[in-house]
């Protein structure tokens, strides 16, 4: 049903596609049909016990071969193919050795950790923010680490699953300072470069109607492209996520003559996103995630990991699988989760390496503090 919701859309966008997935799903999905028919007439029309049992197999294995298998495509391929921004310092984006480095970039390698038990099985592949979702509805990534909202309707009408958080934030405007404004309600008839296929296009919309003022769109495709034409004064104002424009004022070659204005018009959870359906799979991301903020709640850093292995604390030793069989559960090895601490570090250790106060975007950690520390940032236990 979502599938097939999904392709509808897929065509009706007119995104470049690969075609030949979906051909092998739609397939899939007329399968299932027949399949789903058959053992509802071999049960409405009373066959034997036999009958209907080997009926009900077969429904569930062919609703497994088109639902699951994202996991076993990775382990198969031998890497993760993760769909990160073209670049954006601090979320990903190569740093100086050429490496992919940035918050959403650990997203990706703690879940090359998670199934290969190391963090050099992925491949980074680059999508605009137009791009990334037919990419990943193609089937030409594993998932999606790249500063995206998790909204209504990405979740739901494009047939996406988040599986999480990774940086609590909200859109907001950065002008230069001599432009003298103080406030985002002055921008009346102002030049604002916006990227197309974001939620921050139609918060500005939003915002500038609910407002009574007017602006003129210029549409970029990348970052990139916003920074040049702010910073060539093709347009007046950027308006994007606040860690974006933290991103963008730190490459200015004078980041004092920009300034963020003070008003944050919208919520911005951004959080890495899989494939609807497949539930192993979305399982495996979302607890990559949960694992980096649950060793932090546990005091368990990429430090002192080898030390806790041996602490009286029961959650401790559930994550660093010592007690209990959750890798099993997920069909990882036992040790994941310490190997994702081990090579990556816990969410703190990622945060304060990529975009915290010492790091040039220097963002302070604010909402996505732990709970316990003032912030909303809280995964479920660990047990
Ligand atoms: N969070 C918003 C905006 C995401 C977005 O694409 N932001 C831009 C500006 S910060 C970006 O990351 N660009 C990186 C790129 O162009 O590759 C969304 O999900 O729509």
């Amino acid at each position: 049903m979502y599938k097939q919701n999904l392709y509808t859309q897929i065509i009706v966008g007119n995104f470049k596609l690969n075609k030949s997935i979906i051909g092998i799903n739609l397939l899939i999905c007329y399968r299932e049909a027949i399949f789903e028919k058959r053992y509802l007439n071999n049960y409405l029309n009373g066959e034997n016990n036999m009958k209907k049992l080997l009926s009900i197999f077969a429904v569930v294995a062919f609703a497994f071969s088109a639902h699951a298998g994202t996991l076993d495509d990775v382990k198969n391929r031998g890497f993760l193919k993760c769909g990160v921004t073209t670049g954006l310092a601090g979320f990903a984006a190569p740093d100086d050795s050429g490496e992919w480095a940035g918050l959403d970039a650990d997203m990706c390698r703690a879940v090359a950790v998670a199934v290969f038990g190391d963090r050099s099985k992925v491949e980074f592949i680059t999508t605009t923010g137009k791009s990334r979702f037919p990419t990943l509805a193609s089937g030409e990534v594993d998932m999606l680490a790249r500063n995206t909202t998790w909204t209504i309707s990405r979740d739901v009408n494009l047939g996406f699953e988040f599986v999480g958080v990774n940086f609590y934030d909200g859109q907001g405007f950065m002008v230069p300072s001599a432009l003298g404004v103080s406030s985002a309600t002055e921008l009346d008839g102002a030049t604002v470069c916006i990227q197309t296929g974001t939620t921050t296009e139609l918060n500005l919309a939003d915002f500038f109607r609910l407002n009574g003022i007017s602006y003129e769109a210029l549409p970029i495709e990348t970052n990139d492209e916003g920074k040049e034409n702010l910073f060539a004064g093709r347009c007046d104002v950027y308006t994007t996520d606040a860690s974006g424009l933290s991103s963008t004022r730190a490459a200015a070659s004078n980041p004092d003559k920009w300034v963020v204005l003070p008003e944050i018009i919208s919520k911005e959870p951004l959080g890495p996103l899989v494939r609807h359906g497949d539930h192993q799979w979305g399982d495996v991301v979302r607890w990559s995630l949960n694992a980096m903020i649950i060793a932090e709640e546990l005091g368990i850093t990429s430090e002192n990991v080898d030390a806790q292995l041996s602490s009286n604390v029961p959650e401790v030793l559930r994550l660093l699988g010592v007690e209990g069989n959750y890798g099993e559960m997920l069909e990882l090895s036992n040790d994941w989760a310490y190997q994702i601490i081990k090579q990556i570090g816990n969410y703190s250790e990622s945060y304060e390496a990529n975009v915290g106060p010492d790091t040039p975007l220097e963002i302070a950690r604010g909402l996505n503090a732990l709970w316990t520390q003032g912030g909303i940032l809280y995964a479920p236990p660990f047990r």
